[in-house]
């Protein structure tokens, strides 16, 4: 088939059976094997999509171009029906590998035989994030704080199925036979299953309530983010294109986060400012979240997303940058040869029951810096948030714990580090932990507040409205109807 897509195709065809921008339909065998593999799909969707909603129509958008400006369509959609596909950024002629030991040839539009299984591995743990945080939110619909919060849970589940099609696009395409069994057991996996798990830790977490919600949407898709940003400049190109759509994509979802976290604050900090209270207790009387629990969440799921860059020094990820694989965050950016031959980075590790610093191979230590690079992302967004007490009067600042914090993963994993990063023994770590992490009660309280406000215009007692509605409409619109 020919892969050639110019850079005037950037519309997508949605006359096909599986709407695309990569001529599908001029390569027979991989549009049937694709036909096959999409109503295995659509059983998914029903088994473990979002409950109860086959019926619903929901104010979605859909991509209708991969042109940066105004790729996107508005308008009600039942969700079963959602036109999920396969959309590329159109290919760049010219685009070299732009790091590794193969810098500087044309970047790979077919996959290099020696990478074939490594390329596979990455492909496919990207790809089983998606349909496990679906899974992972898949009740969260029959509670809900707004019809604007429903349809944007709605339309980042859409979205997360839809990544899935772009991996098993890949996976059908690039990797014959195994391609297609890697695309079948994406279907089979469970998020949170004792026999057949996904694979990363946090996709087996529990995503019970909105708070987890927002937190796992805040914090865990940007971990996407940077994990796509630096796929995105692999030198197997079509990986490399799937990656940059899929981007503009995760920013909205990122934004829905940000935003919920951001209302939930301004709610809590504003009925502590107006009714004088700031006991945890006495707030929570008031049908709000503390912002004491507020910072465990922060705890929690600031960790497990560290959880998932893996190991702070980690030959996998020497070996993905060396082959062209995986890039470092913004890579054409980075200032250097782009092969960190002799290069050192200095990253924090435990030795002799001290947090020392210590300074390695830049090319062993890819995982800590990628981990360093969305940290200071995360930070820029708690200051964000911090922005709100602070103009509301309230003396309360969320802070990030320290890395070494609730970790499973890496070198601080089996040490039982404070979140401002004292190491302690287990006794020590026991008898405070639950100061830490979102105990029973936590989720227990918070979920006593999900109700299910569907009114027009109406919010949740427990998050503030949002500044603005979607594609610019008002809040009072109707974003989900039940008719
Ligand atoms: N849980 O050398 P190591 C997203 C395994 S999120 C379980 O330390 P490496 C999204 C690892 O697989 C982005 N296992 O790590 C967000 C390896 O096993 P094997 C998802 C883990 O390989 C919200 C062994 O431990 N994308 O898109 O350098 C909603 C030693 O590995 C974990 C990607 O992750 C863990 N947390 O890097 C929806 C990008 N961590 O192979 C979607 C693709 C490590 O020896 N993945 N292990 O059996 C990768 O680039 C790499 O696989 C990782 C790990 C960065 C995850």
């Amino acid at each position: 088939m020919s892969e050639v897509i110019d850079g005037t195709q950037q519309a997508i065809d949605y006359s096909q059976r599986i709407p695309n921008n990569v001529e599908l339909s001029s390569d027979k065998a991989l549009q049937r094997a694709l036909e096959l593999w999409q109503p295995a799909f659509l059983d998914w969707w029903k088994d473990t999509g979002p409950v109860d909603t086959s019926k619903l129509q929901v104010y979605l958008r859909t991509a209708v171009s991969v042109d940066k400006g105004g790729w996107a369509n508005f308008g009600y959609v039942r969700m079963p029906e959602y036109r999920w596909g396969i959309f590329l950024t159109p290919r760049d002629e010219s685009r070299t590998v732009n790091f590794g030991d193969h810098k500087g040839e044309p970047a790979w539009q077919e996959v290099p035989g020696e990478y074939r299984s490594t390329l596979r591995r990455i492909i496919v743990t990207q790809g089983d994030t998606e349909p496990a945080s679906v899974e992972q939110q898949r009740l969260l619909g029959m509670t809900c704080p707004s019809l604007y919060d429903l349809r944007n849970i709605f339309q980042v589940n859409v979205e997360e199925g839809r990544h899935l099609w772009a991996m098993v696009y890949l996976l059908h395409r690039y990797f014959g036979r195994d391609g297609r069994e890697e695309a079948k057991a994406l279907l089979e996996r469970r998020a949170g299953d004792a026999n057949n798990p996904r694979i990363l830790t946090a996709f087996n977490e529990r995503t019970g309530h909105w708070l987890a919600f927002y937190m796992f949407a805040f914090f865990t898709d940007r971990d996407g983010k940077f994990q796509l940003s630096a796929l995105a400049e692999s030198g197997f190109d079509p990986l490399a294109r799937t990656c940059k759509f899929m981007l503009t994509e995760e920013a909205h979802h990122m934004f829905i986060g940000e935003s919920g976290v951001a209302r939930v604050l301004q709610r809590t900090c504003e009925v502590m400012r107006d009714q004088k209270v700031s006991d945890p207790v006495q707030v929570r009387a008031r049908g709000v979240i503390d912002l004491e629990t507020l910072q465990r969440f922060v705890n929690f799921h600031y960790s497990v997303t560290l959880d998932l860059f893996g190991a702070e020094i980690s030959s996998n990820a020497g070996n993905f940058y060396t082959g062209g694989l995986k890039g470092r965050f913004e890579e054409t950016k980075v200032e250097d040869n782009h092969s960190l031959g002799n290069d050192q980075y200095t990253m924090q590790d435990i030795e002799d029951g001290h947090i020392v610093n210590k300074t390695v191979p830049a090319l062993t230590a890819l995982n800590a810096r990628l981990r360093d690079d969305y940290t200071r992302e995360i930070q820029a967004g708690l200051s964000r948030w911090n922005q709100i007490p602070e103009r509301l009067g309230i003396p309360f600042r969320v802070k990030l714990p320290h890395p070494g914090f609730h970790r499973k993963i890496g070198n601080f994993a089996g040490h039982h580090i404070s979140p401002d990063g004292q190491v302690l023994s287990a006794a020590s770590w026991k008898e405070q932990a639950s100061n830490w992490l979102p105990s029973d009660d936590d989720h227990r309280f918070v979920e006593s507040l999900m109700g299910r406000v569907i009114e027009l215009g109406k919010f949740a007692n427990w998050i503030a409205p949002p500044a603005r509605g979607i594609n610019g409409l008002p809040l009072e619109f109707e974003y989900v109807r039940f008719d």
